[in-house]
């Protein structure tokens, strides 16, 4: 099976499982699971933060964020095509009482300018602009990478207006190995950041979620309000340790194998690319024929074993990681040259 519908879809590796067993556990409920204590200390060094906490996922990393940083009414300001406004559910809306004001960011990225122009003035009519969310990589916009420059723009402007600043840094690894700016250095130019290890790290579940200690106590709370308390995990724990220690270097094999697909669907006639935008590994791609023709060549590549997600009808989306290889690359783009020929 060529498993390209997500990074989030790797089965953990021999070394990672054998970390696993051999995790030492505890209740982290009651603050006594060794394994998660020591990811938790090794994750906020590496995202730049004086602490951190382990959460089941990124949704409820960033729905904790944002519920942790506001009061109901208040305003987030955000791209219109970010996560937290298309994939979670309204958690914003339900969970937090929260608005959005969506900025229409071509490229995902905003800009001080377009956040300066949604802050809203004080006025007993208004609600508060409180937070801003920046997502690092920029999953819908094809894994848009912020420079650090960007973020130092973004905090300078969201402290002198008084509003915080998180990061969604579900794919942050991924960004770091483009620009060369590290996780760390992104972290600490921001007031929350996460960091999704069940992505291009390759664990079974986990998002590591950093922050200052004032923060990371309302995060604990706001984490157990929504039943995301765990108890003896210091076995998924394990396993993010194993991927900060092996895996982070590696998410450029990633991007290699997702430029060799982006430029080999380019060659392809039935399909529209622009290979150059794609520069982590996030593939989005579109069947020129249209909605049936799209369909029903996914479902052709699914009989051969090969998984694409559509997330438009005629739009795709292809995405590399731990368990892609470079011929399975090449498989996929001779069979769909066939399908399409
Ligand atoms: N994204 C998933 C789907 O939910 C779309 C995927 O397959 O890409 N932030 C960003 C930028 C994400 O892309 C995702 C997951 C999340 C947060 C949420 O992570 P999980 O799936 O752990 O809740």
């Amino acid at each position: 099976m060529i498993d390209l519908r997500s990074d989030t879809v790797t089965r953990p590796t021999k070394g990672m499982l054998r970390a696993m067993m051999r995790a030492k556990v505890g209740d982290d409920v009651l603050g006594d699971d060794p394994t998660v204590i020591r990811l938790e200390e090794m994750a906020a060094e590496f995202l730049g933060q004086e602490r951190s906490l382990f959460m089941p996922s990124g949704s409820m990393a960033n729905t904790v964020a944002i519920k942790s940083w506001t009061q109901p009414g208040d305003e987030v300001i955000l791209d219109r095509g970010a996560h937290s406004v298309n994939y979670e559910v309204g958690a914003g809306a339900a969970l937090c009482g929260v608005m959005f004001s969506t900025l229409d960011m071509p490229d995902g990225i905003l800009t001080p300018a377009a956040v300066e122009s949604a802050i809203r003035p004080h006025n007993i009519h208004q609600p508060v602009s409180r937070l801003v969310t920046v997502e690092n990589t920029h999953n819908r916009a094809g894994g848009t990478c912020y420079t650090l420059q960007r973020v130092r723009e973004l905090r300078r402007l969201t402290k002198q207006r008084g509003l915080l600043l998180h990061m969604d840094g579900a794919r942050l690894v991924n960004a770091s190995a483009v620009t060369g700016s590290k996780p760390s250095e992104y972290g600490r130019l921001c007031d929350s950041v996460s960091q999704c290890l069940s992505k291009g790290l390759g664990c079974p579940v986990g998002t590591m979620l950093a922050g200052p200690p004032d923060f990371i106590e309302r995060a604990r709370r706001c984490r157990k309000m929504l039943g995301g308390g765990m108890r003896q995990v210091g076995y998924l724990a394990a396993a993010g340790i194993y991927a900060l220690e092996h895996h982070v270097e590696r998410v450029v094999e990633d991007h290699a194998n997702a430029r060799r697909l982006a430029e080999g669907l380019a060659e392809i006639p039935g399909i529209e690319i622009d290979p150059a935008k794609f520069v982590t590994n996030l593939v989005y791609f579109r069947f020129k024929a249209g909605p049936q023709k799209a369909q029903e060549t996914i479902a052709a590549l699914k009989a051969k074993g090969i998984l694409i997600m559509l997330t438009s009808p005629d739009r795709a989306r292809a995405v590399t990681h731990l368990d892609i290889s470079a011929p399975d690359i090449a498989l996929t783009l001779r069979t769909l040259k066939r399908l399409l020929g």
